[in-house]
């Protein structure tokens, strides 16, 4: 590696910050995996530094139409942090990102702490509510154009998400139709069991992780599932709405 870790940290989260697109860091400085996920921690901790809160995580790529949509077929998690949080129905200024799309989300909210991998017969223990979400993603890399190193270094594109209203851990999220619209348009549309095949799985992935890189995962952080369909660019102006068969709708605007 040319630069540091920490160099790479910096310019990621400057981008992030100022938001201007820097180059992939796989054109200058070749990283493996674990150093991937290193430069992400660091970057993400100049933010915890700065008194923002980790709120949670996200996985990526869970589904075949993100996959295919970005050309990466790996299972990836990032870091959510209380600064990314929207609240529903609010407003974001197009300016504070580089080129933002938006896709729609489940998100679980975790009951109790997590230090294990996880099974079908015990994952219903571990979450208290199911929420509809949209994730706006903003690669910091220019053109959103990535290997799996590049964006795991860049926390997963993580940038803005917004929640909708909690329902009971029981309500069901397999085999949902989902929709994003975009000013009444239904941009995308998809089904949530294109999630790892049901997206109660999501929290056995995140379980996996969380044995493998020892990161924390308290009662009251969310898990963000990945998105079952492709992301949509955004531009000002936009109304953005996601709906869920059982979990109702969840909207943003765009100023
Ligand atoms: C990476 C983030 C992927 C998802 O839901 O699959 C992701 C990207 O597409 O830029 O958030
Ligand atoms: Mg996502």
């Amino acid at each position: 590696m040319k630069q540091s870790k920490e160099k790479l940290a910096e310019s990621l989260d400057s981008a992030a910050l100022h938001a201007r697109a820097v180059p992939m860091i796989s054109i200058t400085d070749p990283i493996d995996l674990d150093q991937s996920y290193d430069i992400q921690k660091l970057s993400i901790d100049r933010r915890l530094d700065r008194g923002e809160i980790l709120t949670g995580y996200k996985l990526g790529f869970t589904s075949k139409a993100k996959m295919e949509q970005m050309g990466v077929h790996s299972v990836i998690w990032g870091r959510l942090t209380d600064a990314m949080h929207i609240e529903q129905g609010a407003t974001i200024q197009l300016n504070k990102f580089i080129h933002p799309r938006a896709e729609p989300e489940i998100a679980f909210r975790i009951s109790k702490k997590i230090d294990a991998v996880l099974t079908l017969d015990n994952v219903n223990e571990y979450f208290d509510g199911v929420a509809a979400a949209i994730e706006i993603i903003d690669s910091r890399y220019e053109n959103f154009k990535f290997s799996l190193e590049d964006v795991i270094a860049d926390n997963c594109s993580s940038s803005a998400y917004v929640l909708g209203k909690w329902w009971a851990p029981d309500t069901a999220v397999s085999n949902l139709s989902i929709a994003l619209n975009i000013n009444g348009d239904p941009v995308k549309t998809g089904n949530s069991d294109a999630i790892l095949g049901n997206p109660i799985e999501s929290l056995i992935e995140m379980s996996k992780m969380v044995v493998k890189y020892n990161v924390p995962v308290e009662p009251g952080m969310i898990l963000l599932a990945g998105a079952a369909t492709s992301a949509e660019y955004i531009k000002t102006g936009d109304q953005i709405k996601a709906t869920f068969d059982t979990l109702g709708e969840v909207s943003v605007k765009v100023q």
